[in-house]
Formats: structure tokens, sequence, C-alpha cells
């Protein structure tokens, strides 16, 4: 043996590592010609500091691109920077800092924090969505695809917030009232910038079964839903009864109250059943009625209040007056309804009003019962002679009745019939439509891409020429008032016509953020490339093969980058339809929350366990121990990844985040967790450190140790591959446990068992495995050697277990030696005890014993 093993020191040993990875340019990105592999993580915004959510995101991708790399790829795996956005507005606001340098310093402070990790990022790939470089190709591209017609502009609604005088986003009004000032949020028309994804709404439909097996069914779902086809019909419901006020005017006249009312359905098979129209608060006949009817009008306004989200609108007590309009019914002219205003009907959708069939739907039900309209069954179960309606509605299948013409046809025939018959009477046609809306990205803000487009009096909306590109923010403004500062800079708006050289003003609205990522992917194939997109190097590179990120951009995030790369591809500039082929979505870091007794949230390290109870540190009082959530400032229950990199190394750090739970879900952080693979950490380069290369064996044990290790490296391999990392780190436990008892082995036989362990641990533990390579005497960089691959025979397990039958009834089980022979099998069958226990208690013996090798043991006994 070699002198008593050193402790290892993760402080000395993981700089030393990290810094020949950079001497040897380790992690530039090489394009070798072979098989390749594209690692993205999303991308983080520069909040300020590294948490351990994103910790645990860039160690998966870590995990992935070394494994790759492993395996003879040219991995990509590359880091930027999603920089524009409101907290860097925000924090202007609040403490007078620009927000360039704000965002700019808080870049600094994560780039260093996230090379302690010992991430294998090529960096010199980086960019922020904020720089000028990166932001003047997006300017590029929006520009072509406003010549292909993918962005215009019309009037939109938006929230309005009249003090801080901006426009919101939907997740920013809480309650009816802006996040910030607190103000009551308002509608408000503007006109507004909106980018055509309604035009690839099926293809990005259709694109999502390509993306089975390799996305998570449950995204794929939320995005299908998010664009949600439905396949229906328009009708057109004559009126024939309006309200005195509005009567008398000419049929067309400008109260439009005579016009048909178009309803979208799903159902029109069960158009008989049919009991009222309900119209959404701001249709424009319920307007137009309001301007005669105080009560309809204080309906609208408190419609108004409630949430607009459609899970508001779910949740709100249903709510309705009636508007005194009747229509006739299309199939019926001699049955007329009455034509309501409804909270429950949603004006961004169909056509914003909607028949009521009650005794199908449990809205219009809850409505009817409410309001005493009434309630027409005309789908029957198939295995039942009537209907009843209480306070259920019934939406399942069955036969139609009730319903004249289509009486006897099923759920589908009768939709198909009612279609043709509708349209065959000029009152309405078949119809497909979608939930998704284009996308609105006009931002009333400075921090953003600004939107390149001049507007003149007299030639109107003007491209900004590729040659002035890019429209660069400028930087001396202010936050003192609110608003947005592009809009009162005193110059930077004010230029000449690009077209006719009269004086003009630039557009003053920037890009959500949500731009800037829909690309970044295709811009790290080539960061410095003079168009938008090199179109070599993006069909080199994408799409992305693995992405990894959060499941809360599931629809946004991730559906706006399959738009952009649709567009983009049709435009030319890209091949790929699909820029994600795989995708994983990783669980939170979650952790236990504290509260003191006067109900402040406490910080993990201002508690601490006396007793078993956990007591205020400062205050030495008892605590309140409140959920385990994901980790938030606003709660405190925040562990900084520094502290423990610094206290236990990053490896230990690495290992933890992904060992105690399955990638895909959340795990608890602890600090017996780190601890622990911490210690692992010690145990695997005490291995390394007491190799003895000189020392002699017994060639049994050689080749015991060589099984146990093919034994290790497939089901590392596996896990890895599987995205199980939690099991594969359990297997590496395991192995080296076994290494660190396995005696009897020559000094040869165990290098190559460590060979195979420094590789095996490399993906999850680089320092440690870099160290130990070394030590062992392997040449290079643990980084650059190939992942092990495994001898099937090698790796096969060597013992079965065989269960034993005793008159077909399992009675016990033997382990035995893989192949055995029948007779040692049948031997150590009637010699076990279960078996003689059995036979003695039942006074029976053995007739016959049929063993399937390897498989079982039947014995008959009578
Ligand atoms: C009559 C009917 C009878 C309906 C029945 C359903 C069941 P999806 O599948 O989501 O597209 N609807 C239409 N426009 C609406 C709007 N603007 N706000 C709220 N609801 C609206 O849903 C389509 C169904 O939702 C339509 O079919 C319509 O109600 C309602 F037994 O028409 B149905
Ligand atoms: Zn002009």
């Amino acid at each position: 043996m070699s002198a008593s093993p050193t402790r290892y020191d993760p402080k000395t040993a993981e700089p030393r590592q990290q810094a020949r990875w950079a001497d040897a340019n380790a992690f530039v990105t090489k394009d070798t010609g072979r098989k390749k592999y594209y690692v993205l993580e999303m991308f983080p915004y520069p909040s300020g500091n590294i948490h351990m959510g994103h910790a645990r995101n860039y160690v998966m991708g870590d995990v992935v691109a070394r494994h790759k790399r492993a395996q003879g790829y040219d991995v990509l795996h590359p880091m930027g920077w999603d920089a524009f956005g409101m907290p860097a507005e925000n924090a202007a606001m609040e403490r007078g800092i620009h927000p360039k340098g704000w965002t700019y310093d808080n870049i600094a402070n994560m780039r260093a924090q996230l090379k302690l990790l010992g991430l294998s990022l090529d960096w010199s790939r980086e960019f922020a969505t904020c720089d000028p470089e990166y932001y003047g190709k997006q300017q590029a591209w929006f520009l072509e695809l406003y010549r292909r017609g993918l962005v215009y502009r019309r009037d939109g609604v938006v929230n309005w917030d009249p003090v801080d005088n901006t426009v919101l986003a939907n997740e920013q009004v809480i309650d009816g009232r802006g996040w910030r000032s607190g103000a009551l949020v308002e509608k408000r028309k503007l006109n507004q910038w909106f980018l055509r994804i309604t035009d690839y709404a099926d293809d990005l439909i259709d694109g999502l079964q390509t993306l089975e097996g390799r996305w998570p069914d449950k995204v794929r779902l939320m995005q299908e839903n998010w664009i949600g086809k439905s396949k229906g019909a328009t009708l057109w419901w004559d009126v024939v009864e309006v309200p005195e006020a509005l009567a008398g005017g000419p049929a067309d006249g400008p109260n439009h109250a005579h016009d048909p009312i178009e309803v979208y359905t799903t159902r029109p098979d069960t158009l008989f059943g049919a009991s009222f129209i309900a119209l959404a608060p701001d249709h424009p006949l319920t307007k137009a009625i309001a301007e005669h009817r105080p009560d309809v009008a204080d309906f609208i306004k408190i419609c108004a209040q409630t949430g607009t989200s459609e899970a508001d609108i779910e949740k709100a007590e249903k709510l309705g007056v009636d508007l005194g309009v009747r229509v006739q019914h299309p199939f019926d002219p001699a049955q007329t309804l009455p034509v309501w205003s409804a909270n429950f009907v949603l004006s961004t959708y169909g056509s914003g009003a909607i028949f009521g069939c009650p005794a199908h739907d449990q809205r219009d039900l809850d409505f009817a019962r409410k309001y005493d309209l009434p309630v027409t069954p005309v789908v029957k179960p198939d295995d039942a002679d009537t209907i009843e309606v209480g306070n259920e509605a019934y939406t399942g299948p069955g036969r139609i009745f009730n319903s004249r013409f289509l009486d006897g046809m099923d759920v589908e025939a009768a939709k198909a019939a009612a279609i043709a018959k509708i349209e065959a009477l000029g009152q309405g046609k078949g119809a497909t439509i979608y939930r998704l809306r284009d996308w609105g990205v006009s931002r009333q803000r400075y921090w953003g891409c600004p939107i390149p487009i001049v507007h003149c009096a007299s030639c109107g909306v003007v491209e900004v020429p590729a040659d002035q590109l890019p429209v660069i923010l400028p930087d001396d403004v202010t936050f003192d008032v609110p608003g947005n500062p592009l809009d009162r800079h005193p110059t930077w708006k004010h230029v000449k016509c690009p077209s006719c050289g009269a004086d003009a003003v630039r557009e003053t609205d920037t890009l959500d953020t949500f731009v800037d990522s829909s690309w970044y992917f295709a811009r790290f194939t080539d960061p410095n490339a003079d168009a938008p997109i090199n179109k070599d190097a993006a069909d080199r590179w994408l799409a992305v093969d693995q992405y990894i990120g959060g499941v809360e951009h599931a629809v946004l995030h991730l559906l706006y980058a399959r738009f952009i790369t649709r567009a983009l591809s049709d435009a030319g500039m890209l091949s790929v339809k699909e820029p994600f082929a795989g995708l994983f979505t990783q669980g939170m870091v979650v952790h236990e929350t504290y509260k003191s007794q006067n109900g402040n949230w406490l910080a993990p390290d201002q508690v601490e366990k006396r007793d078993g109870k956990w007591v205020d540190i400062e205050l030495g009082q008892p605590v309140i121990v409140g959920d385990v959530e994901k980790m938030s400032k606003s709660k405190k229950n925040v562990v900084a990844p520094q502290e423990i990199l610094e206290t236990h190394g990053v490896d230990a750090g690495r290992l933890f985040v992904l060992s105690d739970s399955p990638p895909e879900r959340d795990v608890q952080w602890t600090p017996g967790g780190v601890e622990g693979a911490s210690r692992f950490v010690q145990r695997v380069w005490t291995l390394f450190d007491s190799h003895d290369a000189a020392a002699a064996g017994d060639p049994a044990r050689d080749a015991a140790l060589l099984k146990e290790t093919h034994k290790a490296i497939k089901a590392v391999s596996e896990g890895v591959e599987g995205f199980r990392f939690n099991s594969a780190i359990a297997k590496l436990y395991a192995f080296v446990a076994t290494l660190r008892d396995f005696g009897g082995a020559s000094g040869a036989a165990r290098k190559e068992a460590l060979s195979a362990l420094a590789r095996l641990v490399a993906p999850f533990t680089p320092h440690v495995a870099e160290e130990g390579w070394s030590r062992i005497g392997e040449a290079g960089m643990v980084l650059d050697a190939p992942w092990p691959v495994y001898d099937p025979s090698l790796a096969a397990d060597d013992e079965v277990v065989l269960p034993i039958q005793i008159n077909g009834k399992r009675r016990g089980e033997i382990t035995m030696p893989r192949g055995a022979d029948a007779k040692a099998v049948e031997a150590e069958a009637l010699a076990n005890p279960a078996v003689v226990a059995y036979l003695d208690a039942n006074s029976q013996s053995i007739r016959k014993v049929i063993v399937v090798p390897d498989r079982i043991v039947n014995l008959v006994a009578g």
C-alpha cells in the first residue's frame, strides 16, 4: 500500500483543475466533423445572483455535455443572458441606477458565479440580448418578417396603469391593480405591433407529434391546449325584436341592433336545446344597449372589474342581464329566444357570443338555473330511455332526441347534419377556430430592443434601412417621471424619413423580451455572423439536441421559439422547423420555510435545531416551521450556491443537486444532503489516492473486479442516458463502496477499475475526477477520455433467483449462479428450508422435480 491517503481539499483542487481547463481552452467548441450534439439550458435573466434553481439546471446540462463529449460528439454548449426587461427599469426607478449598468454589473457577477461551478461552457460564444450586436440582428430579421407580412400593426386592448403611465402585462395586474402603483388598471386601446403566430397555428400543433417521446407529454399537451384548435360552426341568428330605444332606426343603422348575431358553437347538434343567446359584456350590441339602459351599463362595469383571464372568469359567479332583444331559431323561425349579456362569455374568443344549451353545458345550466331559463335536453345516453337534468349538465355521448330531423342520430352524425342544414339555409357555416391570438410584441418601455421603424406623416410606416441598423438605445435617459423615456427623449426619436427625407419620428415601442429569447439558440451557432443567422452554422448545429429548463416556460417561450424558427425557416434563414429536438423540464429546488412568532419569515441561517425544536437563533424563541416551498427571496427559504461551494466544494454541490431526486422532480435542500455528498467526494479521492500500482493480486479477484466494473459502467451509462441522474449517482455510490471493500485484486486490475470510475464520475464531479485520473497515472485530462464501454457478457448479472413452486404454488426461492446445472439446482431446492418445512407440515414427499434452468423449479409433492 502507498502512504496513508491525504485528505482531499476542494479549495485547492477545484481552482487547479479549472485553471487547467481554461489554459487548454478545453470548452471552446470544436467542429471536427464528427456527430454533433447541441446542449442548451434556458439562458438566465441577469437578476443579480445565481440561485440554486439555476445551479441545478446548469449542472444537469453540464452532465449531458460532458457525457456526450466523452462519447465522441462535437458538443456545442454555450451560455448567454436574457438581459432586457422590467427589473432593470425598476432598479433604475428605485435606486437611480442606469438599467444598462445594472444589467452588465449583474452579468459580470453571475458569470463569475457560474464559472465557479466548473461548467463545460463555451464562453467564447457568450452574448447578452441587450448587446447592440445582438438586438441589431434581431431588428434585421424583424424587418424581414415585416416584409413577409408576418408583422403588422393594429389597435389592441392593453392594461393601462394610469399612475405609472404604462402598459402592464397580464401578470403585472394583481386583483385589478397595477403591481407597482396599486392603481386601478384601465383597459385602453393602443396601436400596437403584432406577430402573426396564428398563421402557424396548425403547423405548431402538427409539429408537436414529431416531438413525441423527446418532449414531456405534459408540455406538448399544454401547447396544444394553448393553441386550442376547435372545430364547430358559426351561426347567424336573425334579430326579430329590439328594445324601444334602438328600434325604428334603419335596419343597418349606426347601432347595428338589427344585424344578425353571430355565435360560435362546437355543438350544433344541440341546437334544438338552445334556450337563450348570451353576448360578452363588451360585445358591440351590449354596449349599444347600455347607452339607453343604466342597468346594462352597470353590468358592463362590474364585469370589467373581475380579472380578464379565462381562469378568473371561470371562477366568478355567473351573472347576466336580459337585453330585451329576441332572435329567431335558424331551424324554426316560429321559436324566438331572448338575448342576454353574460359575464362568462369572452369577447376575445369565437365571435364573443354563444347560444346557451343548459341541458348539455354546465355554465349554461348554472346560468339558466339562476335566471330561470328553460332547460331542454336533446341528447340522451345510449342506454337510457329518458334523461333528467338537475344541476348537472349531460355532456357525454348519446342519441339526439327532441330535435326533428336530427332525432336518432349520434352526436357526431348530428353535428354534420346540422352544419349541412345551416349551410343550406344560408344561416351559417362550418368553422375551425383557435384560442391562440396573434402575439402582441409592443412594449412602451425603455429597456428592450427598439422596433426599427420610422413614422412619417406622408409615407406612413417606413423601415429603418439595413445600413442604419442597429437602432441603438440611447443611454441618456431618465426615470424620474413615469412613462416611456424613449418617448420623451429630447432628440432620439426625431429623425428624417428614410424614404422622403421629411421630419419623422422613430417608433418608441420596444419588443417584448420573449422576442429576444425566441432565436438566441440559433445565434449561438455563430454569434459573430454578419447575417442574423449563419445558415451553414445553423445547419451544422440545429436543432438543439437537448434543451433543459423550467416547466414555467412550457407555453410562452417554447411556443414563441417554435413559431419564430418556422418563420425564419420560411424566410430561408434556417432549415429546421423545430428548434428543440429534445426537451427536459427540471424540478425546482425547495426548502422548508420558517416564521418567527411575530410572523416574519426567517432564513435557514437564522434558525437552528435545539433539543429537536427549531428556534430563532437571535431571539431564542421557537420558530414555526412552514411548508416546503420553492426557494424564493420573499419567503427567505433560500440557500445561496456560493455558501455551499465555499464550505463543501463545487463537486459536492453539483452532486447534491442531482442526487436526491429524479431530475424532473423537486429536490429538497437539506444541510445533511450536501454533507453526505461531500463525504462521497472524499471517499472517491481516497480510492484514487490509496491506489498501489505495484500491488500483487489473485487472478480470480481480478476477474471479479472486472465484472463489478462493467456492471457499474452499464448501470451508470443507462442512468445518464435516460436522464435518471439520481439513479446514476446511486450506482456510483454503490460502485465506490464495492471498490473500497474489494480486496485481493492486482494493481493493474484496480487501475482499470479506477480509470473507469474517474470517467463515470467526471460528468457529476469533474474536479475530483481529474485529480484521481492524474493520481493513477492516466495521461491528459479525463475530460477528453472516451466514455467507458461495457462488455455485455461481463456486465450481466451472474446470479439468478429461481422461484420454487410446489404443486403450482410459490413456496420459496433459491439464488444460484447463472447457468448452474439441473442437478445442482435440484439439490439446492430440495435442501431449501421453506421446502423442507412445507413437506413436513403437510406430511408429503417429492414425486417429481422439473428444473427450468435459470428460471424456475417446479416440485410435485403428494
Ligand atoms: C352551444 C353549446 C352547446 C356549446 C353545448 C357547448 C355545449 P371550445 O371547445 O373551447 O372551442 N363558446 C363559444 N364562444 C364563446 C365565448 N366567446 N366565450 C365563452 N364561451 C364560448 O368551446 C366552444 C364552446 O364554448 C361553444 O359551443 C360555445 O358553447 C362556447 F351543449 O355552443 B357551445
Ligand atoms: Zn416620408
